[in-house]
């Protein structure tokens, strides 16, 4: 039996599986962990138990991630962590990869 991608043109591909991209937030020895817990329940949609889970994972390993969006959202949500972390004073970084 043909598989289902055999029949899908390069277009086809590129419109129903757009690339993903990973969002991780990276440890710093400043950023506050209830801001990095506000963080990831704001700009990350996660409940107080992940997102607490999440950040003490980054604190302890470096980066942790934090979702898997396609391009554009992936980097809205890596700006939006930039700002609120300068307005609030806090170093705090996002980064993104081809998941
Ligand atoms: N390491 C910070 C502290 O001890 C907490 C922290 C966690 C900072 C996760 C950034 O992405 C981060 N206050």
């Amino acid at each position: 039996m043909a598989t289902k991608h055999e029949h899908e043109t390069s277009l086809e591909l590129i419109l129903e599986h757009p690339k993903q991209y990973n969002v991780f937030l990276l440890n710093d020895d400043y950023t506050s962990m209830d801001f990095v817990v506000e963080i990831l329940m704001t700009v990350f949609r996660k409940n107080f138990q992940d997102a607490h889970a999440i950040m003490i994972a980054v604190h302890q390993k470096g980066r942790g991630l934090c979702g898997v969006y396609p391009y554009e959202v992936a980097e809205t949500k890596v700006h939006q962590v930039g700002t609120l972390a300068r307005e609030n004073g806090f170093p705090l970084k996002a980064v993104m990869e081809e998941a």
